[in-house]
């Protein structure tokens, strides 16, 4: 990168603004850009997608957010757009198909891409990327944009993460703008159209070639009015995207033709734990949009467009706390038919009783709430707010409100973390009592303080391309319950094992996830009695069952004792699918076996290890 560097250290403005004219100069000799094709990639590529998965609905569909908020900016400017989402094109064409063989996953959305650009044409083609598992997929579209003659300019949380290398990499983007973009990317359209000079320009590099790049850093993330853009529905389907894949966690919980979309509250989070690229994206502390203009966006969403259900995507929701109250009263006081949920989790100190009343008055059906561990020391560490005080406290409030489902985010991994310290996590999770428990192995993010601090001390090696997250339906993980990937052959051997002081090697904490997650999620519905939990957990792990992971033999065991509390007696289909299930996977009879389940424990109705998982026994828990 070292090129790129030195033509970046122009110290002189001027000459840097005379380079940006002369490159407007030849990319758009009219210097007039009217129409504009906004494009969301697929969200993997052809190696990763499984039509299998798609067909189930399993993949997640979000409405382009971002998008639909550039767009509406633009609009508000006299250009012209369209917005292109292959990805939700993609998943809705593996529903117009039968057979896998008749699905060409390239061939689909490159057609798709070639007819709109020559449909159109635009003037200029701006392309999103949220994540690095996208990369690939990324660089195939500005690719296909770059051979049809468009201009493209890139953005998005992946492209801000690494700015410099990726349009190295991608070479065939004239820019990229790098964080929220409402003002950069008008006014760098505004600089090439001539409207404006093109000192005004910031968050944006442009790309002259392989390490030519000029970088304008003004600070122009958006506040105050800007946050009040309502984005452009009306480019946008929104009505089909829940009918192809998913949006949010707890979709469980509502009808198959529940209509689903997303919206936007506030921007950026008071916390700044170090493994998260929240801070680095949004900058500090919290910028909070006017509540009627939110509860604007969520009236037109339910009288216009059918939305009956919306997931948050704040980082931090429930920020200043007399303001997150006026907005879940003034949402009930529209009368909106309307339930939502907090996916993306909120902090468990803000979780008071004041708060979580209202939440619940305004339709709030289900809650993450992030602590990731119960070790004092690692919260520290990781500079996590809250103690396992605050996370009790937290679940005393919500246990009372039961119509709420609340599940709580939790991470194991962490540089230092000792099999010890993790037991206080699950200890301490254990004590919440809490619905369910998202566990995920440490993925440390590029542009964090925590990838950073383990890069600088050798602990991982820096990425140079595209990194694969475990979760999600993209995800290691799922691969392994597919019998894609191997496990660990002996489970419970390898569980067992683990000295206390020692820490964990990577594979000893995929063992140590299998483990909590039995352990906090499953083992736990043996107790459960109270009549709305328990239809919570029938509908998720209905879901899970037929969604997300058919190949998960706990959730078809306990769907199996669920039907056994609340109606006396199991459903033979489901008893036959776990045995099918148990013959075929070498890897669930060894897990069925380390923790003492057994599919006829469902025909004889006699749960013999309810009380102490075998596998507890050599842990003092
Ligand atoms: C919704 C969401 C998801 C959804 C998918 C969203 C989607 N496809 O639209 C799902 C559930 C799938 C998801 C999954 C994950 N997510 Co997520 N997710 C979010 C979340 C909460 C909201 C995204 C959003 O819509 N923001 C609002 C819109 C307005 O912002 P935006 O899209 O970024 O657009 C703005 C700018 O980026 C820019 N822009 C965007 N595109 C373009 C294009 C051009 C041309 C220009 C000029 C500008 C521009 O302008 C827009 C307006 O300001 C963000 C956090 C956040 N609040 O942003 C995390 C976030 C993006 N996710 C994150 C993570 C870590 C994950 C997971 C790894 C979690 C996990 N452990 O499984 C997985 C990864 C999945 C994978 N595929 O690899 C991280 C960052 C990841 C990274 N690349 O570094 C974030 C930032 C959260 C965090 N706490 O760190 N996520
Ligand atoms: S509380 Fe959540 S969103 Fe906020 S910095 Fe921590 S991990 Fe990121």
């Amino acid at each position: 990168m070292a090129s790129s560097i030195a033509f970046d250290s122009i110290e002189d403005a001027h000459s840097r603004e005379e380079h940006a004219e002369a490159m407007f100069d030849r990319i758009w000799p009219q210097r007039a850009i009217r129409r504009v094709l906004l494009v969301t990639p697929p969200d993997a590529d052809a190696g990763l997608f499984r039509f299998d998965t798609a067909q189930r609905g399993r993949y997640t569909n979000y409405p382009p957010y971002g998008l639909m908020l550039l767009a509406q900016v633009l609009r508000k400017k006299g250009i012209e757009v369209r917005i292109l989402n292959l990805n939700h094109a993609l998943l809705k064409h593996s529903h117009e198909v039968e057979k896998a063989e008749d699905f060409d996953f390239d061939g689909t959305w490159r057609h798709l891409l070639d007819a709109e650009i020559a449909a159109y044409p635009p003037d200029l083609c701006g392309v999103t990327c949220m994540f690095t598992m996208t990369h690939a997929s990324l660089r195939r579209v500005c690719a296909a944009i770059a051979e049809a003659k468009v201009p493209t300019v890139v953005g998005g949380v992946h492209v801000t993460n690494d700015l410099h290398r990726i349009l190295d990499d991608l070479e065939t983007p004239c820019a990229a703008v790098s964080g929220e973009a409402e003002v950069a990317f008008p006014i760098l359209i505004d600089a090439i159209n001539k409207k404006r000079p093109s000192a005004d320009l910031g968050q944006v590099v442009l790309n002259d070639g392989p390490g030519r790049h000029l970088a304008f850093n003004r600070d122009l993330r958006p506040d105050g009015d800007d946050l009040d853009t309502l984005p452009a529905y009306d480019l946008v389907p929104i009505e089909e995207y829940s009918r192809h894949g998913t949006i949010g966690a707890f979709y469980c919980f509502k009808p198959q033709e529940t209509i689903f979309a997303t919206a936007l509250s506030n921007r950026g989070c008071r916390a700044m734990c170090t493994f998260c690229s929240v801070r680095n994206f949004n900058g500090k502390g919290v910028r909070q949009r006017s509540v009627s203009s939110v509860v604007d966006e969520l009236e037109y969403l339910t009288n216009e467009r059918g939305v009956t259900h919306v997931m948050w995507l704040d980082d931090d929701l429930l920020k200043d706390h007399g303001r997150a109250i006026e907005l879940f009263n003034e949402m009930t006081r529209r009368n909106l038919n309307l339930t939502w949920d907090a996916t993306n989790g909120v902090l468990a100190a803000s979780c008071t009783d004041e708060v979580i009343a209202a939440a619940a008055a305004s339709g709030c059906i289900a809650v993450n709430i992030g602590m990731e561990s119960g070790n004092r020391e690692i919260l520290k560490s990781v500079r996590k707010p809250g103690t396992p005080e605050t996370f009790l406290e937290a679940a005393e409030v919500l246990r009372r409100y039961e119509s709420i489902h609340a599940s709580v985010f939790l991470m194991i991994g962490f540089p230092g973390e000792t099999m010890s310290m993790i037991l206080d996590t699950i200890n301490v999770a254990r004590a919440m009592d809490l619905d369910w428990y998202r566990c995920s192995q440490l993925q440390p993010l590029p542009n964090t303080p925590l990838y950073d601090s383990m890069v600088a001390q050798g602990l991982i090696q820096a990425v140079d391309k595209d990194i694969r997250f475990n979760g999600g339906a993209y995800g290691k993980q799922t691969e392994i319950e597919q019998g894609l990937a191997l496990g660990t052959p002996d489970f419970e051997q390898a569980f067992s094992s683990i000295p206390m002081d020692s820490i964990p090697t990577g594979e000893q904490l995929t063992d140590i996830w299998f483990f909590m997650n039995y352990h906090l999620n499953f083992h736990r519905i043996f107790h459960e009695t109270r009549r709305v939990k328990i239809e919570q957990l029938m509908a998720h792990l209905r879901v899970l069952g037929d969604v997300i992971s058919p190949e998960n033999g706990f959730s078809l065991y306990f769907q199996g004792f669920l039907q056994y509390r609340r109606d006396g007696r199991v459903d033979p289909v489901v008893v036959e699918r776990l045995q099918r299930r148990l013959d075929s996977s070498p890897y669930w009879r060894d897990r069925f076996h380390a923790f003492g389940l057994a599919a006829e424990d469902l025909t004889t109705l006699d749960f013999r290890n309810r009380d102490k998982p075998r596998i507890l026994s050599k842990l003092k828990l």
